[in-house]
Parts: C-alpha cells; structure tokens; sequence
C-alpha cells in the first residue's frame, strides 16, 4: 500500500485505539509517536525478516560488528528517511494538529556510547544498511546511558541516563536465543585418550538476552540487525527452602549482581577505572556474540574450518579483543579442533580498528584480574602469548630486545592491543596521519612482524543522518542545483563546486544557514534565556571535553578578545557567540574545572554591557547526538583544534563541514584529509604539526614559561584565572593554571597561542567578505561526499571484510 496522508490518518487512529484504547482527542504526544512506531514496525518487520532469511539462502559472508558502544541517537527520523516516509508522516501529523518535531521528540536518544567511537558505529549500521551489505553489530544493552548532564552554577553535574523509562520502541527481545555466559571458578585439566580436557567447574552463570534493533537501509529493503545484549540471572540457581527465608534475599543479591553487568555504560573514554565491572561487560558482549555467531553459522552445514568465509568479526577498539582468546576456547573445548587449526581460523576471521594512540587509553588488565574471571581464557592467552614471544625470538632476532614492549603479557599485565594485533588479520587506524602514527612510532614493532595487516580506513559520517535529516533546507537547495543522484553517491557532491562562485547559489546557501540560526537562536532563548544576533559568527566547539581536545585554547582566544574589548571600546569586529557542547568523565577534574571555567567566562562576558554586543559564550548541556543535530546545521565556524598527533580522526569535523562550517584546525587527525580535498584556501590550518610535537617530547626542550613571559597577551589571558577575576571568592582556577605553567602544559596550549590568535583573525576578516566566505563553505560542502560513512564502508567491505552487496527482494 503506498501511503498518503489519508490512509496514514487512518491507520493512526486504528492504532491509537487498538493499542492504546484512545481517540484522537485524547491521545498524548507519547501515545501518538509510539502508535508511530508500532505502524513503521508493522511494515519492518517484514523485510527484517526477509532480509535474514535473504542472507542465509545466498549464504552471504556476514560481517559481525563488535562494539561497547553505539551512539545511535534517535532513530524515528532517519527510519521514516530510509523508509521514504518522511514528509508523509510529517504532513499527516500536521494535518492532524500534531507538530511533528514535538511528535519525534518523545523518542529518547539512545546515548549508548561516550562520543566519537560510538558515533562511528552508529553510522557504520546505517551505511552498512545502504548499501545492502550483511552486517550486524552486536552490543550491549546498557540499562543507564551515558549520564544526563546538568550545568548547576557552572559546574557539570551527572544524573543517571535512564534511557528505558520508557519502552524502547524499536527494540525486540529474544529470549529463545538467549545465551549462558561463564565467569570465574576453576579448570580442571585432564588427559582422556591421550587428548587434553579443560573442564570449567564452580562458575557463575549468567543469561544474555539478545534484544535486536532493526537498522533500516536507504530506499531498499534491506533491514541488518543491531543485537544488544542484557545480562539476567538463571532461574534455576534459586531453590527456594521455605525453611531458609535467607535464600530469597541471597539470591536478590545474587540476580542483582548478575543485572550489575548491562546496567551501566562506563561513562568514559581515557581512563579505566571500575575495572572488574568493565571487563566483565566486555567478556559478556564477547563470549554471547560469539556463541550466537557459531551457532547461527552451524546452520549453514559448513566446516569450521570455512568459518571466515561466512564470517568476519570486526572489533572496534580493544574492549572486544577477548573475541580472540574466546574463539580459541570454542573452537578448541567445545569443537575440539587443535590448537593450529584453532589459531588459523581465529586469525583469519578477526580484524581489529585502533581508535586511539594515548597511552592511558590503551587498555592493560592486571593479569591476576583475567585469571580469576576467566581461567580458561588466562590459559589460552599464556599460550598465545608465549608461542608469539618464541617466533619473534626465533623469526625475528633483531627484535629480540623489544620482545618485553611487545609481549602480551608481561609485568603482570596483558595488552589488550596486542593481543588484538597478534590475533587478527587486519589493523587499521581511522585517518591517515593516525595510521602512519601507528606504523612508524605506537606500533612500529608490530608493523615489522606483520606488515602487511596494516591499512588506513579514514571514517566517515552517514550524509542521510547529518545532512538529509539535520538541514533539509541545504539538501533541497543542493538537489534543486545539481539533482538528487548525490543521496545515493554522496562523492557526487562534487558536482557541486562550479556552483561556489555563483552568486544565486551562495545566496540560497547563506539563506539556509540563516534560517538554521535563526532555529538556534530560538533554542537558546528558550532555554537559556539569551538572546543572540542571528547574524553573528556561530563558532562551535562540540566533543568530549579533554586536554587534548583544547576547549581551554579557544577559551583563551574568548578571554583575549574580551580584553581586546575592554581596552577598544569602539572596537569594530564581527558579532561572534561561541558555542562549546561537552562532557567530562565524572573522574576527571581538570576537565570539570574547563567546564566551570568555561561557564565562568561566559557569565561575565554575556552580562558585560559593551563586550556583550561583540561577544557571547554559551556552553550547552548535555551534548548528544540530537543537540548536535541542532548546532551543526547552524555553524560557521568548526573548531578542530586537538594537539597534533592526538586525535585519531575526528568526525565533528565531517559533520561540520558537511554543513558549510569552515574548519579551523590543527594538521591532525582527519583534518588533514579535509584540508587536502578542500585545499589550503579553504581551511584555516595553525599549530605546531605532530613531528614538532614529537620531537619537543623526544628532546624535552618545551618550556611553556617562555610562552607564558615572552608573550603580553597570553599573561593577560592567564593571569585572570588566577586573580579571581572570572570566579569571586568561591572558587579560582590556580590549577589548571599549574597544570600549563608548572606542570609544563601537555597539550601544548601556550605553544599554539600566538598562531591560534592570527588564525581566528584571518577567519574574522575573511567572514566580512561574505562572498568569498560562502565560495569556501560550498567548497567544503562539494568535497564532504568523501567522508560519507558509505565511501568508509565501501572500503572496509571490499579491503578488509570482502563482502558483498546482498539485494534483499521486496516481501510479498
Ligand atoms: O574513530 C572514531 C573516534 C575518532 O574519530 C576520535 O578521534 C577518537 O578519539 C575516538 N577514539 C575513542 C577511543 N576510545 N577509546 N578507547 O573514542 O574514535
């Protein structure tokens, strides 16, 4: 049935009464988006299904995404997008007196991820949907989200995330697929028929719930599958002695220690601290997800020795990796193949992604915590790793003094890195700087053994989330420019640069962008009562807040132009408001007092009778993925100004200048691709490069000092942290003021000042030539198509996964 509005009011109203008992009239916003959703999954279901069923006849080599995280935001407009429903269901709920916008809302964000890992997964499903390939994620269903961030006088504060309070529309629990996950206890080695046994005994059991997402594809019928998994105790541990009241309560603690392991995402991304917690939830995505594959691929009457040319197992950062040990034990105790056999078809069927190269991010666990948790894996990684020591000793004499740098386990401590570079098939970073990082400094060794398993895959964002759905004002006027063959081929926006110098074009660009601010505006004056010009310069600086990542170094330009303003206060300067959108872990401090800082400068900056009308600073809380949605189509200006040689990629910066923001940046990260494509015209590049970086830390001749007493402007700047300026009594910010002057500033803040500064002066006089700005913002937006998640995709499925596009029929 095709759909329109009439028959799609119709359908509501039978679906408000069939499952809510309500009329029209009586329905709630609530009761409207879910009968929504049920209506949209009665017409799913049926290609999910056909799309499974699909796979297995065509035997389909399937790639098994594994990842802790998944930030997939809300999914009811990019599935109505997909669907091809968007504006029908749009114009329905308006022509019933619903608002749409009001309508999706109800949807809460799935914040099942900390930032940009997460958000790659996410968009990695839907490209992979797109484009018809076969493929999974397998997840874990946090009951608590990332936490919900409040600013209480300028501090961040974390509320639980309970992202389940209400049903969770689209997802499916599956308790017949349910799997038996094992932790701790003993193993018993013994000898039958001359063959070794490893018997596990005394283990706890503990039940994972697959509850699966469907991941709808762009304009077909292709529906792949996101399995999250809930950990749930095992009724049968429970014998209930009516003469033990007790065992009631010991087996409460006992369910409730069980549910501990999916109920909490860890709420960051650079430092590991709650460890056994953790490191359960990544055994218990691992051990289920692999279970769930062999038997589903035992239906298919192969070899296990065929297994990865049916299946390949993508781990996102090392939180998988124990995917390599326990593939061992399944193919080794439960198939009883040999160790050889075990190891080729371990290896050939794993592939691993760095996302990372800060050392505190790269996961260690104490090896007395794996033996305890899992015994028989300990045993398999001692084994693992000692025939990798032995070859590299044997094959490799020049590298023997390295073997403690590279060993998997050693000091008491097993690298999660390694093991998964050891264990795999393929390694690949996320940009190209970042993989070159990899292979000549963090993992040169690695790089020597195995050369060829090294590859580049730079991300990519879905252009359906962020451009189609974001700023359907900017898809429209691109599409009436050059059509709409750019949806499916996003590289084709191309196509779109001989329009940045037509004057009709810019116009129509610069009326979007203006509507989209004008939207923001709204936004901001609704919720944070402040009144911005929608003319202003929109520079934004959204991501997780870090050292890194220097919010504190546009901070600081914010501060310097303050007391530009102070002193000139007939100053002439374009109106800018900047925008930050961050969180901090809980656990770190120094981010937290950015963040107060940050709230500080702005309070006395948004008050300030003169300075007020140059400037305003607003930082918005709870940065996720549907406020970001809200910012980026509005930005100007895309602040990517991480430390060279930091950032693995970025994906900010995609999204941003997939919206017409002009990137100023670092050389780092996926930056530098950005600035190959748009050319140096075209971004505003500054800072010290990653060799400079490499090579202050190599001589250790960095003296932030000099910085600090040779430059006027930066003491001015610093020495209002200190002087109480922006705090009163209460609180001052003499630490992070330490941490750059006497603690020698990591991050190379007070190096990159004075560059920074000229760089935000170019950007400043190159927006009063409104012209030669929007030519740089539609030439950015003509090359953003090569970092659609689909050219990713493409290049994972073909490089690395060799899998293919699977057409998946129209159901009867
Ligand atoms: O690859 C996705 C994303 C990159 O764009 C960021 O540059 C990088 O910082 C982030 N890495 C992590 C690492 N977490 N851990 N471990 O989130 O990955």
């Amino acid at each position: 049935m095709t759909m329109n509005v009439d028959n799609l009011s119709q359908l509501l109203k039978e679906k408000l009464t069939s499952s809510f008992g309500k009329s029209l009239e009586e329905a709630t916003t609530k009761d409207v988006f879910q009968s929504i959703c049920l209506i949209m999954k009665d017409s799913i279901h049926p290609n999910w299904q056909m799309t499974q069923q699909t796979y297995d006849e065509n035997e389909s080599k399937q790639v098994y995404y594994f990842s802790m995280e998944f930030l997939l935001g809300r999914m009811i407009e990019t599935n109505l997008l997909n669907m091809g429903l968007l504006d029908v269901y749009k114009e329905t709920l308006t022509s019933l007196g619903f608002n749409p916008e009001e309508v999706f809302k109800e949807e809460h964000d799935a914040g099942l991820g900390n930032g940009g890992l997460g958000r790659l997964a996410a968009c990695f499903l839907d490209s992979l949907a797109s484009l018809q390939l076969p493929g999974y994620g397998m997840g874990i269903r946090y009951k608590y989200g990332l936490f919900q961030q409040k600013v209480v006088n300028g501090y961040q504060v974390e509320l639980p995330d309970y992202w389940l309070e209400d049903e969770y529309m689209w997802e499916t629990k599956r308790t017949d697929k349910a799997i038996e996950v094992r932790f701790g206890g003993t193993v018993e080695t013994t000898t039958i028929n001359g063959e070794l046994h490893f018997q596990h005994h005394d283990y706890e059991r503990v039940l994972a719930i697959p509850y699966d997402v469907p991941i709808v594809g762009y304009d077909n019928n292709t529906v792949n599958t996101l399995r999250l998994w809930s950990a749930e105790s095992t009724t049968n541990h429970f014998h209930f002695h009516s003469s033990r009241g007790h065992d009631y309560y010991h087996y409460l603690d006992y369910k409730r220690s069980i549910e501990k392991i999916s109920e909490f995402l860890y709420p960051d991304d650079s430092y590991y601290e709650g460890k056994i917690l953790r490191l359960k939830q990544q055994y218990f995505l691992v051990s289920a997800g692999l279970q769930s594959i062999l038997q589903r691929y035992k239906k298919r009457n192969k070899p296990l020795k065929e297994l990865s040319k049916h299946v390949v197992i993508q781990i996102n950062d090392t939180h998988p990796s124990l995917v390599v040990p326990e593939l061992m034990r399944l193919l080794l105790d439960d198939e009883r193949l040999g160790w050889d056999e075990a190891w080729a078809i371990t290896q050939e069927t794993v592939a691993y992604t760095n996302h990372t190269t800060l050392s505190e991010a790269l996961e260690k666990w104490p090896e007395d915590m794996i033996e305890t948790l899992f015994p028989r894996l300990y045993q398999i990684i001692y084994e693992i790793n000692e025939r990798f020591c032995k070859m590299l000793w044997f094959d490799y004499p020049e590298l023997r003094e390295k073997i403690p740098e590279m060993a998997i386990l050693a000091y008491g401590q097993i690298h999660m890195a390694h093991l998964a570079m050891v264990g795999s098939f393929s390694i690949n970073g996320v940009a190209k700087l970042h993989t070159s990082i990899l292979r000549d400094r963090v993992m040169k060794p690695f790089h020597i053994v195995y050369p060829d398993r090294f590859n580049n895959k730079t991300n990519g964002i879905t252009h359906r989330r962020w451009l189609l759905n974001a700023n359907p004002g900017l898809a429209n006027v691109i599409s009436e420019a050059i059509g709409t063959d750019w949806i499916r081929k996003p590289e084709q926006l191309v196509s779109l640069l001989p329009y940045a110098t037509d004057p009709a074009f810019q116009d129509a660009v610069a009326r979007v962008k203006h509507e989209n601010k004008k939207k923001l505006a709204m936004y901001i004056k609704q919720h944070y009562n402040l009144t911005i010009d929608d003319h202003a310069i929109v520079d934004v600086h959204i991501k997780r807040l870090h050292g890194y990542k220097r919010q504190l170094l546009n901070l600081f330009h914010i501060i310097h132009l303050y007391n530009t303003c102070l002193e000139n206060p007939d100053i002439k300067m374009t109106p800018r408001i900047f925008i930050f959108g961050a969180k901090a872990a809980p656990g770190y401090t120094f981010a937290k007092q950015v963040i107060k800082l940050i709230n500080a400068v702005a309070e006395k900056i948004n008050h300030h009778p003169t300075v007020s009308k140059h400037l305003k600073v607003l930082f918005l809380e709870n940065y996720q993925v549907t406020l970001a949605e809200q910012i980026i189509p509005a930005a100007d200006v895309s602040e990517q100004i991480s430390t060279a040689s930091k950032e693995a990629s970025g994906t900010g910066n995609m999204k941003l200048m997939m919206n017409g923001a002009l990137t100023i940046g670092t050389q780092d990260g996926a930056n530098v691709e950005i600035g190959e494509y748009v050319g140096n015209d075209n971004i505003f590049t500054f800072g010290i490069t990653s060799e400079e970086v490499f090579n202050y830390q190599m001589r250790g001749d960095y003296r932030a000092r000099d910085y600090y007493n040779n430059d006027r402007r930066l003491r001015n700047v610093m020495d209002l942290l200190v002087n109480q300026h922006f705090s009163g009594d209460d609180v001052d910010f003499k630490d992070i003021f330490y941490s750059l002057l006497y603690n020698n500033d990591e991050y190379f803040v007070l190096r990159d000042f004075d560059s920074y500064l000229s760089t935000q002066n170019r950007v400043d006089h190159t927006y009063q030539n409104q012209r030669d700005w929007l030519q740089k913002s539609i030439v950015n937006i003509a090359h953003s198509g090569a970092f659609s998640s689909d050219r990713t995709i493409r290049q994972y499925a073909e490089e690395i996964w060799n899998i293919h596009p699977t057409k998946v029929p129209t159901h009867p």
